[in-house]
């Protein structure tokens, strides 16, 4: 199995979750400004892409992380398919998706414009508040134990000084960024990555 990635974007997400599965891979590091070969794998010419040894190829971190996961269900990563739990995961990983996420897209492209990039700023700083308040009452998204859905909030996080947002104003984003960083899987994967040394 190989993960096509670039460090510190959003297969980090993807890449956290494989390590903490426990599943031998072989990751492969998209160049952006040369895709070559990358876009038979992905025309989409986006990572992650998670490319099985018969060949199939699946895109899109949130269907890469639950396909893993429904793999390999004593990992715990996330409920089964079809329950509540499930369901409130996907409400998390849409919101994470859809409303943070892409969110940061313009604020990494100043050509967007001032007033578009202080559109999305604002949502991210909503959704920021929303989720303070969310874990002051919750160890984690969902609930008292780390799930799949922590990795793609702290991988979004890890952008944070990149797009001039201090997250120190959010007490209980930043410590739950600091909880998710030490998991020993989260920083071989960060290490992995080459983002931080040792
Ligand atoms: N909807 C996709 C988005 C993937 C995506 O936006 N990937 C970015 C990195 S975060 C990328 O590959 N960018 C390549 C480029 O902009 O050339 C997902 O969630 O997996």
């Amino acid at each position: 199995m190989k993960l096509f990635y670039s460090p510190g974007v959003c297969s980090l997400f993807s890449h956290i979750i494989i390590r903490e599965v426990g599943l031998s891979f072989e990751l492969v590091n998209v160049d952006f400004k040369n895709k070559g070969d990358f876009l038979d794998i992905n025309p989409k010419g986006l990572v992650p892409a998670l490319q099985l040894d018969n060949g199939e190829v699946l895109t899109e971190g949130v269907a890469i992380v639950q396909y893993i996961v429904d793999q390999n269900p004593e990992c715990k990563l996330l409920a089964s398919n079809g329950t509540w739990e499930r369901a409130k995961a996907l409400e998390w990983l849409n919101f994470i998706a859809t409303e943070v996420h892409k969110s940061h897209y313009p604020l990494f492209h100043p050509e967007t414009g001032q007033a578009a990039q202080k559109i999305y700023m604002d949502k991210i700083q909503v959704a920021y508040e929303y989720i303070e308040k969310y874990l002051n009452r919750h160890a984690y998204l969902l609930g008292n134990d780390f799930s799949a859905v922590d990795a793609y909030l702290f991988t979004i996080l890890g952008w944070a000084s990149m797009v001039k947002i201090d997250l120190t104003k959010w007490s209980k984003i930043s410590e739950f960024k600091d909880k998710v960083s030490a998991r020993p899987k989260v920083q071989e994967t960060l290490r992995a990555e080459g983002l931080i040394r040792n």
